[in-house]
């Protein structure tokens, strides 16, 4: 039996970028069951299409009537990979199915989802994402993220609100591990200010750009001192590549829900490391589901940079998962359990959820 349940879990602050601002984690969550165990998935999309255009509906709707006609939990997650090309796009809907078959297979095997995925180091480097707010408290809550161990700070940017902030960072904390993501807010138009960021010494800025212009990053690159991460723009295995050998890339963020899943994001990364592109696993403020997965895949040797997965509490007050993931030493450990390790509260899950029901039965 397949089931969908779509959430609203509220965050414990209100996270702003630049092309918005979360309150609550609108999740498309899949709950599958088999005699002997249930297996999970999550979306990244939200109920809008601002991040990219897929959104829970449009993804709902392309799960159940369009992949289900390529989809088995019998399938490996290449099989199914295979299939559901016939369908163009929507990476996020697959993704999400994908994922999904690999906590099916690894859960058979018997296996947690980290070593199943190929070598883990048992661990993933976990950094923090910052989103907008007031300056003071951004300073705040860099303090507190420093002490707690977080291994880089990133915080949102908007034109307007960048060079105030950055240099209220570098005098008040020096030389600490900095990024800055814009979530495409600058065009072309921006290289003269965006230079400017230069003088800040960042890890890299993230997705300056829009999404679709690979050419651009790649102009700016050359321009520009500060490494160039993309996210957005990578949505495709043919993106990451096209972005390597256009010079438009020093720094890749995978959301394995983002690019299709966790076999894409696998290639994706060795292509990156083989290129001398770096890797590190980001986060879409998932609920425990979506996390364990990010997580197990940011254990992955492959990845050499620290992630946006942060402890559970950062984001909800109460996840939806039984197990949550503590962070120590700037580090969180995979869980041990077969495929991703976590379980679902059902009790809470019925307070949170919008709407739910069968895809298959
Ligand atoms: O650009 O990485 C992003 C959250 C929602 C949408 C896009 C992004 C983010 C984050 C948060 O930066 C990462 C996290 O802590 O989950
Ligand atoms: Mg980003």
């Amino acid at each position: 039996m397949l089931l969908y349940s779509r959430v609203s879990i509220p965050l414990v602050r209100p996270f702003k970028t630049s092309f918005g601002t979360q309150t609550t984690r609108d999740a498309v969550l899949l709950i599958y069951r088999e005699k002997g165990f249930e297996a999970y998935s999550e979306a990244v999309t939200d109920n809008e299409p601002l991040y990219g255009y897929e959104d829970n509906h449009t993804l709902l709707h392309i799960i159940r009537d369009e992949l289900m006609d390529f989809f088995s939990p019998d399938l490996e997650p290449e099989e199914f990979n295979e299939k559901a090309s016939r369908i163009k796009g929507h990476n996020m809907a697959k993704g999400t199915l994908e994922m999904l078959l690999w906590d099916i297979n690894a859960k058979r095997e018997g296996k947690p989802l980290s070593n199943f995925l190929g070598k883990s180091k048992g661990y993933a480097d976990v950094g923090i994402s910052i989103g907008m707010t007031s300056l003071e408290e951004e300073l705040s809550i860099i303090e507190k993220a420093l002490k707690a161990g977080y291994k880089r700070i990133k915080v949102k940017i908007e034109k307007g609100y960048d060079l105030k902030l950055l240099r209220a960072i570098r005098d008040r904390f020096g030389d600490i591990p900095l990024s800055a993501d814009a979530n495409q807010d600058y065009k072309r138009e921006d290289f003269v200010h965006l230079k400017k960021l230069d003088e800040f010494g960042l890890l890299y800025l993230e997705q300056p750009l829009p999404k679709d212009d690979i050419l651009g990053h790649s102009l700016l690159k050359k321009e520009m001192k500060t490494p160039i991460c993309l996210d957005e723009s990578i949505e495709t295995v043919t993106a990451a590549t096209n972005a390597i050998e256009m010079g438009a890339v020093d720094v890749i963020n995978i959301k394995p829900g983002r690019v299709g899943g966790l076999r894409n994001s696998l290639e994706i990364m060795e292509i990156a490391r083989g290129n001398g592109i770096g890797v590190w696993i980001g986060g879409m403020l998932e609920t425990g589901i979506g996390r364990a997965f990010n997580i197990s895949l940011a254990s992955n040797s492959l990845v050499n940079m620290p992630g946006d997965t942060s402890p559970n509490s950062r984001y909800f007050r109460k996840d939806i998962t039984n197990e949550t993931f503590t962070m120590r030493e700037g580090r969180i450990e995979p869980m041990k359990g077969n495929g991703v390790g976590v379980t679902v509260d059902f009790s809470y899950l019925k307070d949170v959820e919008i709407e739910g029901g069968r895809i298959i039965d």
